[in-house]
């Protein structure tokens, strides 16, 4: 598609403005428009855009897809990791990779439109932030979505709320940008390897005295969810239960110092 376009980040050491991580796995339904509609928008824009798509061990045909694409256009590059250890173990993969100023990361199915960027990048640059994310504005969920399935993510949600993020309305919302300097020393800090990650990362953000935006989205649900229910919701639980006891014990030596400081 851009053999002309300027080869953003990959193959001549031209750092990009943004590089956009994408986790993927057994996508092949889904990442194909997903990238298309990303190279639209790439090639719309002055600034140089890199896209690095995570595979850990997809054992469809995702990785064939998206090498096909990276093979005709420069912008675009596959992570290929071995082992399957879930989005989060991905994304640290992936975004340790990345270069230029801002990182964002999103979903394979394509939640939000790419041109949705630059309001981000924006904001961050007027409220001097380093963290932007999506948070999904109150429309419903389609009907498509099983009630259990909505059930599930309103109770996560709001545990999410309660038990570590209180500054944070929605911390799984699949888009985020964030200030890449700023922000790498914290995702090298974090251990989640699943859907939690993003719970992990904001909850280190703030505690670095960081701050984050929000951005209100309107999300589009497809069909093809690489979410299992139960089997994810009950990791996902652990995990939230793991990074909330953590969070509790650095507090609670926050305070013993803070109190042996001033005895
Ligand atoms: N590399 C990698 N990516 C993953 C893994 N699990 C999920 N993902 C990706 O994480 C992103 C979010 O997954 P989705 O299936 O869209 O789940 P969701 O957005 O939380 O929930 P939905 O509302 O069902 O879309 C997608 O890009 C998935 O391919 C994994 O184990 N490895
Ligand atoms: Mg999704």
């Amino acid at each position: 598609m851009s053999e002309t376009h300027p080869t953003p980040g990959f193959s001549d050491g031209v750092e990009p403005w943004v590089t956009v991580v994408i986790p993927a796995y057994n996508e092949e339904k889904r990442i194909g428009a997903t990238l298309r509609r990303w190279l639209e928008f790439v090639e719309a824009r002055e600034q140089d855009i890199a896209i690095l798509v995570v595979s850990d061990g997809s054992s469809d045909a995702t990785a064939r897809i998206v090498r096909r694409v990276a093979a005709t256009n420069r912008c675009v590059q596959i992570l290929e990791l071995p082992d399957h250890r879930g989005k989060g173990a991905a994304l640290r993969a992936g975004i340790s990779k990345a270069t230029g100023r801002y990182v964002c990361y999103t979903d394979a199915d394509l939640p939000t439109e790419p041109d949705i960027l630059p309001t981000f990048t924006t904001l961050l640059e007027d409220r001097h932030a380093e963290v932007a994310i999506a948070v999904r504005t109150g429309s419903r969920p389609p009907l498509s979505v099983p009630f259990a399935r909505s059930a599930a993510s309103t109770v996560y949600r709001w545990l999410v709320n309660k038990l570590v993020l209180p500054e944070v309305s929605d911390s799984q919302c699949g888009f985020k940008v964030f200030e890449r300097r700023k922000v790498i020393p914290v995702v090298g800090t974090s251990r989640i390897d699943g859907f939690a990650f993003d719970i992990e990362l904001l909850r280190a953000v703030l505690d670095a005295q960081l701050r984050v935006v929000e951005v209100p989205v309107e999300i589009v649900h497809r069909p093809g969810s690489s979410v299992q229910l139960w089997r994810d919701s009950i990791v996902m639980t652990r995990d939230l239960l793991r990074i909330a006891a953590a969070s509790g014990v650095r507090r609670v030596r926050a305070w013993g110092l803070k109190w042996a400081n001033a005895g």
